[in-house]
Order: C-alpha cells, then sequence, then structure tokens
C-alpha cells in the first residue's frame, strides 16, 4: 500500500517527501488514508487521500466537479471557517485515475479523534453544523451541480429496487429474511411521503449534504465546536427532510447502525433534542410549514429508505456496502427496522420537541 500510495500522492503538487500513511477506517464506500509529507526544514504536514469508489459513483469527475464548486462557494460565503481544499495535478485536475482507480487528496484537518457521540453537547453542535451547511449554501443555484447518485434518496425507486431484487433472488437469500420483506412493504406508502410530497412539488428543493452522519463533521479537538462538514460526494438538491431524518437515523440510535442485538436499538429523544435544536437555530426561520411539519415523518422515511437500501444490496450479494462479514447487511437491515419502528411510536414526542425549538428561534 506504501508504494501505491506514494505513487498517487507524486501526481499531486505537494511540497517534500512521502513520509508515512495510516488508513483511516470511516464510512462505507470510499478508502481513505491520511499521507504525512515531510518538508525540507524538518516540518511534517497530513493530508487526506482517498480512493473513490467507481461502483457507487460511476462518474468520479461529476463528484469532483460538484466539490469544487460547493468548496469554493463555502469559502467564499465565509472566509474564516474551516473548509476542504481538494489539491490538484500538474495537470490542473482536483483527481487521477491510475488505470484502476480514482484517487483525490484534500488536506487534512486537525479534529478530535474518537468523539462521543451520545454527547448531547456535541450532538447539538453537529446539528448546528449540517443546519449551517445548508443555510451557506441557500444561494448556491442547485442546478450547477450534478446529480451524482440520481434518486439517491427517492424512497419509490430504492423500493422499486427491492422489488426487483425479491423476484431476481440471485443469491437466493429471500427466504430467510421473509419477516423483513414483509415489514418493509407495510410500510411503504408511509415511508414515500417525502417523496410523494416532493413529485406534488409540496417542498422546496434545496442544496442538502445527503449524507449527514455526525461522523461526516470534524470537531474541535478542546471544546468539541463543529468544525467542517466533510465527504461532500453526495451534495446534491434534495429535501430538508432528507438531511434532517438521516441525520436523526444515524446519531439518536442507541445502538451502533450494525449492532445485531436490536434490543441495543431505540430513538433516543435527548439526543433528538440535541440535534434538532442545533440545526433548527440555523434553518428554522427559512423553512416552510410544510418541511417543518413532515420533520418527525422523515426520521421514519430515511431510516425505512436505509433498511430498504441494506436489504437489496444483501439479497443481491453485497456488491454496494462494504461488508466485514457475509451477514453485515442483514444485521443493518434488522437494526434499521428495529429504529423505524421505535421512531414510528414516538412521532407526537418528536413533534413536541421541534415545537419548543420553534419557539426559540422562530
Ligand atoms: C454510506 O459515505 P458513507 O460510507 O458514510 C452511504 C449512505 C448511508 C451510509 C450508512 C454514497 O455512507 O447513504 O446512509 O453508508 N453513502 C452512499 O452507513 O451510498
Ligand atoms: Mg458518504
Amino acid at each position: 500500500m506504501q508504494a501505491k500510495l506514494a505513487e498517487v500522492c507524486s501526481c499531486f503538487r505537494i511540497v517534500g517527501q512521502f513520509d508515512s500513511w495510516e488508513e483511516l477506517k470511516v464510512g462505507n464506500i470510499n478508502k481513505t488514508y491520511r499521507v504525512t509529507f515531510a518538508r525540507e526544514n524538518g516540518m511534517k504536514k497530513s493530508y487526506i487521500m482517498q480512493k473513490v469508489n467507481t461502483y457507487v459513483f460511476p462518474h468520479p469527475e461529476q463528484v469532483m466537479e460538484n466539490i469544487e464548486r460547493v468548496t469554493q462557494h463555502l469559502r467564499a460565503v465565509d472566509p474564516g471557517h474551516a473548509a476542504l481544499h481538494y489539491h490538484h495535478t500538474k495537470e490542473r485536475k482536483n483527481f487521477i485515475w491510475d488505470g484502476d482507480d480514482i484517487w483525490r487528496m484534500c488536506n487534512y484537518i486537525p479534529s478530535a479523534a474518537d468523539v462521543d457521540n451520545r454527547d448531547e453537547t456535541l450532538v447539538r453542535n453537529a446539528g448546528f453544523a449540517f443546519g449551517e451547511f445548508q443555510y451557506m449554501l441557500s444561494g448556491f443555484n442547485a442546478d450547477e451541480l450534478y446529480q451524482t447518485i440520481p434518486d439517491f434518496h427517492n424512497t419509490l425507486k430504492r423500493y422499486e429496487a427491492l422489488e426487483a431484487a425479491i423476484r431476481e433472488n440471485p443469491v437466493s437469500r429471500a427466504a430467510a429474511m421473509q419477516a423483513e420483506i414483509d415489514y418493509l412493504l407495510s410500510v411503504k406508502e408511509e415511508a414515500c411521503l417525502l417523496c410523494r410530497l416532493q413529485a406534488e412539488g409540496k417542498l422546496p428543493l434545496r442544496v442538502t449534504h445527503n449524507d449527514t452522519k455526525v461522523n461526516n463533521v470534524l470537531f474541535d479537538k478542546k471544546d468539541h465546536r463543529a468544525l467542517v462538514v466533510i465527504d461532500l460526494d453526495t451534495v446534491m438538491p434534495g429535501l430538508t427532510g432528507n438531511d434532517f431524518g438521516d441525520a436523526i437515523r444515524s446519531v439518536a440510535n442507541t445502538a451502533a447502525e450494525d449492532d445485531p442485538d436490536v434490543s441495543h436499538v431505540s430513538c433516543d429523544l435527548e439526543l433528538f433534542r440535541a440535534f434538532t435544536d442545533g440545526f433548527l437555530e440555523k434553518t428554522a426561520r427559512s423553512l416552510t410549514e410544510t418541511e417543518i411539519e413532515t420533520l418527525p415523518a422523515s426520521c421514519f422515511c430515511l431510516t425505512v429508505e436505509l433498511a430498504v437500501r441494506f436489504l437489496t444490496d444483501y439479497l443481491l450479494g453485497d456488491p454496494y456496502f462494504y461488508c466485514a462479514h457475509p451477514e453485515h447487511n442483514r444485521d443493518r437491515t434488522r437494526n434499521q427496522i428495529a429504529l423505524a419502528k421505535d421512531i414510528w411510536i414516538k412521532q407526537p414526542q418528536m413533534k413536541q420537541i421541534i415545537n419548543a425549538c420553534l419557539k426559540e428561534y422562530r
């Protein structure tokens, strides 16, 4: 790996000699490394090198063009804010193709390692960061962006893919997943609420992040203030509810996303409150009534949607999500279903919490 990383690094305009590397275990899609260069004066400087998953992103050049535009906009809106900056090659491109893979290199922003995702202050700060991200991009023309993954949060299309996988059943896993299949099909109408309202023109399209996990925010080492939102691969036109619901799904789960013991899974309403408070501080004044009203439902929709995606991948033999063991996608599916059921029951409490936050920020 060292030789490969040194080779791809040498294509970018970086000062110094390749010194060391480590793999960072983040995300289910791309491979991420921290690479360190030594300069002549003895100083060392780190960068993030990523291998982009071209199964997931068949048009990486469009992903990188989006990222270039979005990061440029963010840097212009608030020059003092920490920001991602992708380095250029000698040919002034922000990625390389080495014959097998696409690689890209950006600045390394020192941040808190191993943050406690259950810490309410940190979760509130994450909500603020994603709200601020949406706010900072509100002046950005969404038409300029490619759809890097078309229909990414189109729940109806995700269901169609699941239904096809059930029919084709290429690796004979469907029979063992009948209970999960039955549940997901039984809530299809409720889970497709957001995309139905979108099709009816009742929800505005905004520039959204579309992968709002807390580990896509970097935090200050000392005070855990949010520094910057990372992982911009899926920044596309989308719905506020996509970002809000996906964040709650990931942050308020009392278990890890792939915990096979579903008795650990529930939606923690204190963490829900913390994220919501931070998110609404930045967005409350610009959201429409329908957007606000559908925030609790968005948590259900996005959780079911991910369960549908995990199950589809499982039924197809795991082509999409990185799997550490053969039943990884099965466990993820069951976990998200357990969470969806709990979120469904907690809709009234979620509404109350949102209303309390709105009193403060509207
Ligand atoms: C993937 O980027 P990463 O690995 O954190 C996925 C998200 C899922 C998430 C579930 C491009 O995110 O949509 O919510 O896994 N990203 C893509 O952990 O499919
Ligand atoms: Mg991602």
